[in-house]
């Protein structure tokens, strides 16, 4: 899953796709490279999740996703996944031509999901512990897996009570969502737990705070870290990897599995 950030602000790459309006031609190319590299699905997204990033209106948000949406429709075949968890952008987004929709916040908004229902859209259930302004401001956990773990399948629970088909629900633990580096290291080494479960698993570790942390760099610099972890998390189950370096991550994973597994 490669990300498209059409945002001014996003904290790894804010403003290359969007400065007063959504950038198409730098999108279309970016896309492009993204799924010759090996991206089946493009990650659509029209507010940053940075920690304390303030929110947009839904006019803004739709403005941003929407002809993003709709161009990389009419010309690719890949899934697009819209990054909302607004309802009417679930929706809009799904006209358009959304085929997934990845909620950092779960559906917990009000709407948002009988939108994703209506729609027949699979969806990502991501854990987050407080909101996007104020989770990183003292994360506690009893037991920071098993809490997570619990939190998930009650979403899960939550999903099927109102309609969803076990086949329609994919597992984010959502690293740097309310989660120290302890946190993050612990999740992710009990990553299987949740693999276990049966539902598709999604981590996205790319380029975050957790990868600078464990090696010291800034941003621009944690692509290999970023990509080490990613092929991690592959070997531990994880079926799908939300990154921003798609080459890299690829060849990260491929050589992890050829040299685990033998040539497939
Ligand atoms: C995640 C996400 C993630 C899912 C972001 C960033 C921050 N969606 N959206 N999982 N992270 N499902 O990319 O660093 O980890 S925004």
């Amino acid at each position: 899953m490669a990300i498209l950030n059409i945002t001014p602000d996003s904290f790894s790459d804010g403003g290359t796709f969007y400065t007063d309006k959504p950038q198409l031609d730098r999108v279309l190319k970016y896309a492009e490279r993204c799924i010759s590299a090996g991206s089946s699905i493009l990650d659509v997204g029209g507010e940053s999740s940075r920690p304390g990033a303030s929110a947009i209106s839904i006019t803004e948000e739709l403005d941003r996703v929407i002809p993003v949406i709709e161009a990389l429709r009419n010309r690719f075949d890949a899934v697009i996944s819209v990054d909302s968890s607004n309802p009417e952008v679930i929706r809009e987004s799904a006209a358009a031509g959304a085929r997934f929709v990845n909620d950092v916040r779960s559906l917990q908004r009000p709407g948002a999901m009988d939108a994703a229902l209506e729609a027949g859209l699979p969806v990502c259930l991501m854990h987050m512990q407080g909101t996007v302004k104020t989770m990183q401001k003292q994360p506690t956990y009893t037991d920071v897996v098993s809490d997570v773990h619990a939190w998930l399948m009650r979403r899960v629970d939550a999903c099927l009570l109102a309609g969803f088909t076990a086949n329609q629900l994919v597992l984010d633990p959502g690293f740097g969502f309310g989660k120290t580096l302890e946190h993050n290291i612990a999740l992710f080494r009990d990553l299987v737990q949740l693999v276990q479960t049966g539902y598709p698993v999604l981590v996205g570790v790319s380029r975050k705070t957790m990868i600078g942390e464990i090696t010291g760099r800034p941003i621009e610099q944690r692509i290999t870290g970023s990509a080490m972890a990613a092929a991690i998390a592959a070997s531990h189950g994880a079926a799908i990897l939300r990154v921003h370096d798609v080459a890299e991550t690829r060849d990260a994973v491929l050589i992890m599995q050829t040299l685990t597994q033998g040539m497939q």
